[in-house]
């Protein structure tokens, strides 16, 4: 214990989890650590959700981003979550959010800190940790996230500690701990390469403030990563061969420049593509590091990583925690705010590559709702990154559901990036590059590079209507979400035949 807790006057607030949870009052805002199942409290949400089965309790909840069953899943089944945010992956919640049970706010990952500080969030009554130990100080070592901690810890009027053993105390170290002044007082940050150091190795924390401390060894309930497809493997072959082009152009150093990539199957893709590539020197500056970026570095392809969190699969989770003590020369786990952060994005450079759920002949991109309306995860920090990015690029499979929806769709259902921030599109059948083009030029070249050939005279169709309306940016509005309309009723976009022949009656 003397090891994880080096203050000792601390030892005396060491409780069981349920005991830690009555501290937990109806109506609280509780801040969370934890970013993309990584770091993110574990036993004392278990034991509330005990109580919350029990009695009434309700709370908002504020994380860093994706967190665990533990804490989403177990509350949210409770009843205990009132209000949530920001983004989320867990099948519980997202029903709730979509039942309208879970009141959701959905804001771009880097502004969250600052919101609350701001005071546009309220007040914060509870910050619940994860830490691997805390220092004689009283300050916390974080874990496999930094996420949005330094500020709910700065804010919070209470503070509940989780020390788990599970997390090695190698991590002491790979943390940087920067907190922005407020305006009118907000400096420049002063982070100007990837692998720069601006602040400390733990968070700031005034030990009057830790109300309980709880021991726990429940591991990051990571997600497995699904196979590389062979759609992935396109997308990810046409992105290189992009990269290669830009290059050649003299758009691009060639070690590229530092990268950005967000969460799932076609980002961790991308990067496998890189890593079998003969790109080296790369620099990553990015959100979430998945198994792929121990790859490249393995290969020493890459030269160094910035991120907020740690979000392996099981198995490349016990590769990291394996060879830590190398991989912690390499990688250095940043707050949210700055790992996101606009400006420093602005200054380095960043390729930022995400994903869409559906984009427009026009280049904009729904990144969040199915079908406009249902909640799938939230914006995550693509909206951070793709509209201050050097290069921004959404990649796609050009269909959903076994080819019944195509992901290239006349007006997008829902707008999260708009066609102002998006440079480049990708899907496995090839890259549009929307740069330096008008929107007309912008849905020719959509329709002909991205969309799926099954639906591009369909696409075509639909311009040409759209052209003779008119306008800078053509649209056929009676037929503009006639295809989501289609896909709910009939469950396809596009007219079956005999449908056709019906419409042409
Ligand atoms: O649903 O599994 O029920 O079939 O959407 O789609 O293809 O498995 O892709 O797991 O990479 O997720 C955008 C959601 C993609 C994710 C999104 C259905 C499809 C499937 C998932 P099923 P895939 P992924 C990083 C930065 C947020 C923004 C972001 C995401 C399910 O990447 O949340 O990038 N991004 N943030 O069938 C209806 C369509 C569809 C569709 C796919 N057009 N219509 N359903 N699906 N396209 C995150 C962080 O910042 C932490």
């Amino acid at each position: 214990e003397e090891n994880r807790i080096r203050r000792p006057e601390l030892l005396k607030k060491v409780m069981s989890a349920a005991e830690a949870a009555e501290l937990v009052k109806d109506g609280m805002t509780i801040g969370t650590s934890g970013f993309t199942p990584a770091g993110y409290p574990k036993a004392v949400p278990l034991a509330l959700a005990e109580r919350g089965k029990k009695e009434k309790i309700k709370i908002t909840l504020w994380t860093g981003a994706s967190v665990g069953d533990e804490l989403d899943g177990a509350l949210t089944r409770a009843g205990v979550v009132a209000k949530r945010l920001p983004y989320q992956t867990n099948n519980s919640i997202r029903d709730a959010i979509n039942k309208r049970e879970v009141e959701y706010i959905d804001i771009h990952l880097s502004q969250v800190a600052q919101q609350a500080r701001y005071g546009f969030l309220g007040y914060l009554d509870m910050a619940i940790v994860e830490a691997v130990a805390i220092t004689p100080e009283g300050h916390l070592i974080p874990s496999t996230s930094v996420g949005n901690t330094p500020t709910f810890v700065k804010l919070a009027e209470k503070v509940i500690v989780e020390i788990n053993t599970s997390q090695p105390l190698e991590l002491e170290g790979m943390h940087d701990i920067y907190i922005p002044a407020d305006p009118p007082k907000r400096q420049p940050i002063p982070l100007t390469r990837v692998d720069d150091r601006i602040g400390t190795p733990y968070i700031p924390c005034d030990p009057d403030k830790i109300v309980a401390i709880v021991f726990t060894d429940i591991q990051d309930n990571v997600r497995p990563l699904a196979p590389v497809d062979a759609i992935s493997k396109q997308m990810a072959e046409n992105l290189i061969e992009f990269f290669k082009q830009e290059i050649r152009a003299g758009r691009l150093p060639s070690n590229l420049l530092p990268l950005q990539s967000g969460v799932g199957s076609v980002a961790n893709a991308v990067l496998a593509g890189l890593a079998q590539s003969d790109f080296t020197n790369l620099e990553f500056y990015s959100e979430v590091i998945q198994d792929s970026v121990f790859d490249l570095l393995d290969l020493g392809k890459m030269r160094f990583v910035s991120g907020t969190s740690i979000t392996p699969s099981e198995t490349g989770l016990k590769r990291f925690y394996e060879n830590i003590k190398s991989y912690r020369q390499k990688i250095i786990l940043r707050p949210q705010e700055i790992s996101n952060n606009p400006e420093v994005i602005r200054r380095l450079g960043i390729i930022a590559m995400n994903t869409a759920i559906e984009v427009d002949i026009y280049g904009n991109v729904n990144s969040t709702h199915i079908m406009g309306t249902r909640m799938m995860n939230g914006i995550g920090g693509s909206g951070d990154f793709s509209r201050s990015a050097y290069l921004s690029i959404f990649a796609t499979p050009s269909t959903a559901k076994n080819g019944a929806i195509s992901c290239i769709v006349p007006m997008v259902s829902h707008v999260d990036h708009t066609e102002h921030e998006v440079h480049v599109i990708v899907t496995e059948w090839g890259v549009a590059d929307l740069r330096n083009k008008c929107p007309v030029e912008r849905a020719q070249e959509i329709i002909n590079k991205c969309a799926h050939p099954n639906y591009r005279p369909w696409l075509k169709e639909y311009l040409d209507k759209a052209l003779k309306k008119g306008g800078h940016t053509p649209h056929y509005l009676p037929e503009a979400l006639s295809w989501h309309i289609r896909f709910e009723t009939s469950g396809h976009m596009i007219p079956t035949l005999k449908e056709e022949a019906a419409l042409m009656k």
